[in-house]
């Protein structure tokens, strides 16, 4: 079978045609000054290089570590998914020992291709809820980062199509909610999975309370239990480099994307201009031993993502003055929240043992290769989907005694996925996937060795906050709960090891802390703080504090409170929004400009 998907793999790259605009190595780009250079052609890097481009006058370079994502058919088929990571396409971080998991060192996922972590996610696809951003708003003292605000960068990024099998939907999504022209292919399961996804529907309406069934969950009040909603629109992986960068949008003769290339610095520039960037010049080395300065003449982007982004400013000479010190880098910038604030969200799996024996495509060779010619001609099937098809959103009890780490009543503290036969194990099975979604833990990025090259240290500090574990055993307990519902009978047999028969605090503890992963959500290492504030990295426009002509845009800006779900959707409105504001700073300042 293996051997199949590598003749694939052959095959389809020899197709990828060297367009004018997408340049493999360093040593192909001759062009060394630009408007705009983005460093990390990533989920936000994309969308600005898209956007920004659309102004005929300004000239943009995006510049990625990774390769193409053209040709890459795990980054197409949806269920693919999970070989995604440690591959290629993945930096293959790890983290520091983590405290509450008896020192466990967790890996850390990060894309490494063109699109970044949109190209090797999972595809869920969450808006997160009203408070959510309506928090973000207060504490940047800035409404254009509210819901309402927000809305129209949604309905930019949003394109629902329907899914693949051409079932009626009705009663499944609010149409209402979503946007049917916008770049990002969204839709509900391609497939059903029965009786599987009927019986979660029957428990969610049988229980009520905490799971009763919600018929659309990115409206901005996501509490219940909702079908899925993924960037698995038409069948396949919808990227922001499918989406934003098309053959068209790399056609425009104003764009230039660098592939293949990492940046290891910004530095000051050498060209003289009034209004240029302060650090203008961007160090660049190929896979080889190339290396070369870029310069931009409006900004310097970052969008490199939560570690990539204060990786390079900390080499840079930006970070906590005292810090950068004491590895040799000799600081430029103080600013000591660079790093800081790391928010992720943990994760766990809960198993329950199962009378179906429904088949395991990714576990049974022959059914694989079905289901691949399957979704190669129609983009129908099992590989057509992402892994789960609803999603359960709920708060702690508001008896509880902690203080509310949420962003409000609408946002949730937990999310349970509940699947079926996700990995291969000896019994039939269901899964439920946990997240805890609105963390109080916080974490760090920091560099111990003044190399570029060298890895950053990340620790998330999962679980540090005590609200974080009673999140977790809450969660725990409610999918017991669900899983319980008359409506599992014949189906469900009992829960599983490892957390089977962990039933007081102490016990689900012990549970937690020996399995819990992360969801690969990290966040606010470059926190937005209010224009005056003494605390924080970037303004809420996104500018560096103190220095001219540099800007971050992607997840690292998300003031330090990660949005209560997955975070693309919340990734993809700040790289719209960031690109609107550019445009309108210097606007009828670029030669040219169709404003
Ligand atoms: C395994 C996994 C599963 C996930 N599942 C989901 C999900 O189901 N739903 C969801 O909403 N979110 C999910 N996420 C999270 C989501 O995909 C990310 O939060 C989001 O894509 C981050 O966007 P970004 O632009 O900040 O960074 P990225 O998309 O990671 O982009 C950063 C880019 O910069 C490049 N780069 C970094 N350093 C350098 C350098 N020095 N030089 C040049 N280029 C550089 C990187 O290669 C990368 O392409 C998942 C993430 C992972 C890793
Ligand atoms: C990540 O690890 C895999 C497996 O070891 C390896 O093949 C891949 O090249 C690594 N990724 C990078 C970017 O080095
Ligand atoms: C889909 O189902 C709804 C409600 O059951 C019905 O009103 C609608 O006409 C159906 N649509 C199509 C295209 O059949
Ligand atoms: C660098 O990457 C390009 C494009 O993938 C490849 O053709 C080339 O052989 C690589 N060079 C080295 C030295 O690895
Ligand atoms: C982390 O975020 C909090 C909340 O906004 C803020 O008060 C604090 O100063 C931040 N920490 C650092 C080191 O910036
Ligand atoms: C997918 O379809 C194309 C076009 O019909 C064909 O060339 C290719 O071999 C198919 N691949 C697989 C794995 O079926
Ligand atoms: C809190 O409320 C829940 C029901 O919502 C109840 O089961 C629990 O016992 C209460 N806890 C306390 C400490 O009152
Ligand atoms: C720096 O941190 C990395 C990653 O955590 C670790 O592997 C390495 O040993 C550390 N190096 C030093 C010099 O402390
Ligand atoms: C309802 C359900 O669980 N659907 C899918 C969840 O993901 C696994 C995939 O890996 C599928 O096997 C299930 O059918």
């Amino acid at each position: 079978m293996s051997r199949t998907v590598t003749g694939l793999l052959i095959l389809t790259s020899f197709i990828t045609s060297g367009l004018c605009a997408l340049y493999q190595q360093l040593c192909d780009l001759t062009q060394s000054q630009f408007d705009f250079v983005i460093v990390g052609g990533g989920t936000a890097g994309t969308v600005l290089a898209n956007r920004l481009s659309e102004v005929k006058g300004f000239q943009v370079l995006v510049i990625e570590a990774g390769p193409s994502n053209e040709g890459v058919l795990d980054a197409q088929v949806p269920l693919f998914a999970s070989k995604l990571r440690n591959s290629p396409y993945d930096w293959n971080f790890t983290t520091t020992p983590q405290k509450f998991g008896n020192g466990r060192i967790l890996s850390y996922a990060r894309g490494h291709i063109l699109g970044g972590s949109s190209s090797i996610n999972a595809m869920v696809y969450t808006r997160g809820s009203v408070n959510d951003y309506d928090r973000w708003a207060r504490v940047t003292g800035d409404s254009g980062w509210s819901w309402d605000a927000l809305l129209p960068y949604f309905i930019k990024n949003e394109r629902f199509v329907q899914p693949t099998d051409g079932r009626n939907i009705t009663g499944e999504y609010d149409p209402t909610t979503h946007s049917f022209d916008g770049m990002t292919r969204v839709s509900l399961p391609n497939q059903l999975q029965q009786p599987f996804d009927a019986n979660v529907f029957a428990a969610a309406d049988e229980l009520g309370g905490n799971f009763k069934f919600n018929l659309d969950m990115n409206d901005g009040k996501p509490l219940g239990t909702a079908w899925m909603q993924g960037t698995n629109g038409g069948g396949k992986r919808s990227s922001s480099a499918t989406a934003y960068l098309t053959r068209e949008v790399l056609g425009r003769t104003n764009l230039h994307v660098l592939l293949n290339t990492r940046i290891t610095r910004i530095q000051r520039s050498n060209i003289p201009s009034f209004d240029g960037p302060e650090l203008g010049s961007v160090e660049a080395f190929g896979n080889g031993t190339d290396s070369r300065i870029f310069q931009a003449t409006k900004e310097v982007i970052l969008s490199a993502g939560t570690i990539g982004s204060p990786h390079i400013l900390f080499h840079s000479g930006i970070g906590d003055a005292q810090e950068l010190q004491s590895v040799g880098i000799r600081p430029l910038v103080n600013l000591p929240s660079l790093g800081k604030n790391l928010t992720d969200h943990p994760f766990l799996h809960v198993y329950f043992a199962a009378h179906n024996a429904e088949p395991n495509v990714l576990a049974n060779p022959t059914l694989l290769a079905e289901a691949l010619e399957q979704w190669n001609s129609s983009r129908t099937g099992p590989l057509s989907n992402i892994v789960n098809h609803s999603v359960i959103w709920g708060r702690l009890p508001n008896n509880a005694s902690f203080d509310d780490p949420s962003a409000g009543p609408t946002s949730p503290h937990w999310e349970l996925l509940p699947s079926v036969n996700l990995e291969p194990r000896d019994q039939p099975h269901a899964v439920a996937y946990i997240s805890l979604v609105s963390p109080a833990s916080r974490g760090t990025v920091t560099i111990n060795s003044s190399d570029p090259f060298d890895s950053p240290v990340i620790d998330p500090a999962f679980f540090t906050a005590p609200v974080d574990v009673a999140a977790a055993r809450d969660a725990i307990r409610n999918i017991r709960n669900f899983f319980a519902a008359k409506s599992w009978e014949g189906y469900i047999i009992s829960e599983a090891p490892p957390s089977a028969g962990a039933g007081s605090d102490d016990e689900l503890d012990a549970f937690i802390s020996k399995t819990f992963l992360t969801t690969w959500h990290p966040v606010s290492t470059a926190m937005m703080s209010p224009r005056q504030a003494d605390y924080g990295v970037v303004d809420p426009n996104l500018k560096v504090k103190g220095i001219r002509g540099l800007r971050i845009v992607d997840a690292s800006v998300m003031k330090p409170y990660v949005v209560a779900g997955h975070v693309q959707a919340a990734v993809y409105v700040i790289a719209e929004r960031a690109a609107d504001m550019i445009k309108h700073d210097w606007s009828g300042r670029a030669a040219g400009g169709n404003f």
